[in-house]
């Protein structure tokens, strides 16, 4: 109980709700929930058949697009920090993962996939390891706090050779973004086989998570032009066979500049809601999630009690029938032992040893063994003998068998057990309503304002 307790404050850690916002505190207490390494859903699930992964406290944009197509200096704008290099040249030459938190670092490849584990798979792609890093701003400017982006190096057609296998990092990376962002920039028109042929595979198993953008529209000349420019890149896309054209949209942006005035429309803004959009989704699911995955544990947690009970009573069962072959056993081998030691004892030796009556039964089946024994000739003798031990393994081995019982929990495990699910009904379930609460509560004020 004084667990429980504990566990309820640390999830409403009150420094928590002063600097955190709400969607930020239900990512942190739903991915706590889950990693606390005490009453955590993941620690719980040990010894369950239950596999769960910890929600991530953030989303992950993944930003491609081909080079010099303002991947970069739109992260830039929208952390409100220059921490990326930009330019005309090539300028990012590997992935970088950029991040909120507490003070302006960068980290190495190896660093980077250990704060984000889901993404550990990519060390297998050779020498790429060297070409990741992670950029932590301090920022909180826009939805910041809750993002983390994926800078990728621009994807140029020809002879380029990159030392890593770029393809295959962002259909990987493209797996576990929660949006996909594809940068057309207006100059490149020639140049976006590689940009197009990625969005293609991407598109077939992502088709909802990808935005597509022309970027720089301000650099697109007039009206007429950027129109031209939308039209063939359209016409591009449409020559691909295997992309999903569901949602097929192609927004134009560019960073708004206030020293150079243009007169183009801008759907940056709508950009910056889709991320919006992408974070409530999360918000939810996360808490859908993890009361799903409470209902996963407590109905592990319900078998595997009922199939102990079951394991109990059969181990029960099957532990008389063991005895009973190894009685079987005995009783053959003693008989037939006693049998030949004690056929020409005499009575009253007999019932020296277990008084008179128990020495009247023990003769009769002397006299009858020592009758059957008598009538056999000295070779089969050996037969019977050898028949008889054979018998006496077969009921041993049989015994043995059946006296194998299925392992059980012990009632400490059962009690513990049954705890764990009532910490989920009570805490964990409870907690995630109230979260859902409070999320709508502040989706309907959000709505009125
Ligand atoms: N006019 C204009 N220039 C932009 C815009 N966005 C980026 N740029 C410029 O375009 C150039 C390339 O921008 P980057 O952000 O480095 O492009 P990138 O896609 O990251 O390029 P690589 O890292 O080489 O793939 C820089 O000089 C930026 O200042 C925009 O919206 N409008
Ligand atoms: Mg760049």
């Amino acid at each position: 109980m004084s667990n429980r307790n504990k566990k309820q404050r640390s999830a409403t850690n009150p420094a928590d709700s002063v600097t955190l916002s709400l969607n930020e505190r239900i990512l942190k207490e739903c991915h706590d929930f889950y990693t606390d390494p005490k009453n955590g859903l993941i620690k719980i699930t040990s010894g369950l058949d239950v596999d769960l992964l910890p929600p991530r406290k953030k989303v992950t944009i993944l930003l491609i697009g081909n080079h010099s197509a303002g991947k970069s200096s739109f992260i830039n704008w929208y952390i409100e920090e220059h921490i990326l290099k930009t330019g005309v040249a090539i300028e990012t030459q590997g992935f970088a993962f950029v991040t909120s938190g507490k003070k302006r670092e960068t980290l190495t490849g190896n660093a980077t996939l250990h704060l984000y584990p889901h993404f550990k798979p990519l060390i297998e792609i050779k020498r790429l390891i060297d070409y990741i890093s992670t950029e932590i701003s301090t920022s909180k400017q826009k939805k910041f706090s809750l993002v983390t982006f994926i800078d990728t190096p621009g994807l140029v057609d020809g002879e380029m050779n990159y030392p890593f296998d770029v393809e295959k990092a962002i259909q990987f990376l493209g797996n576990i973004a929660d949006l996909i962002f594809v940068f057309f920039d207006p100059i490149g028109q020639a140049l976006r086989k590689r940009t197009l042929n990625v969005v293609e595979s991407l598109s077939a198993k992502h088709g909802d998570k990808i935005k597509l953008f022309l970027s720089k529209a301000d650099e697109a000349g007039n009206e007429t032009d950027r129109q031209k420019v939308l039209m063939q890149i359209v016409q591009e896309l449409c020559k691909r066979p295997n992309l999903n054209r569901a949602g097929f949209d192609l927004s134009t942006i560019y960073l708004p500049n206030p020293n150079k005035p243009v007169r183009c429309v801008n759907q940056i803004e709508d950009l910056c809601k889709e991320i919006e959009k992408t974070i409530n989704r999360t918000v939810q699911n996360t808490l859908n999630t993890l009361e799903a995955d409470c209902k996963k544990i407590e109905d592990a947690i319900i078998t595997k009690i009922n199939t102990n009970q079951k394991n109990q009573s059969d181990n029960l069962k099957s532990s008389g029938k063991g005895l009973l072959f190894l009685f079987s056993a005995i009783v053959l081998f003693s008989s037939y032992v006693l049998g030949i030691l004690f056929s020409s004892t005499s009575r009253d030796t007999i019932a020296g040893f277990v008084g008179q009556s128990l020495a009247e039964v023990i003769l009769l089946y002397l006299k009858a063994f020592g009758y059957v024994w008598n009538s056999v000739s000295d070779d089969d003798h050996f037969y019977i003998s050898i028949f008889v031990v054979l018998v006496v393994a077969v009921l041993l081995i049989i015994a043995r068998w059946y006296i194998r019982p299925t392992p059980t929990i012990s009632k400490k495990e059962r009690k513990a057990l049954l705890e764990r699910r009532d910490y989920l009904q009570t805490v964990v379930i409870n907690r995630k309503r109230q979260l859902y609460d409070d999320y709508l509560k502040q989706s309907v004020a959000d709505h009125e304002l």
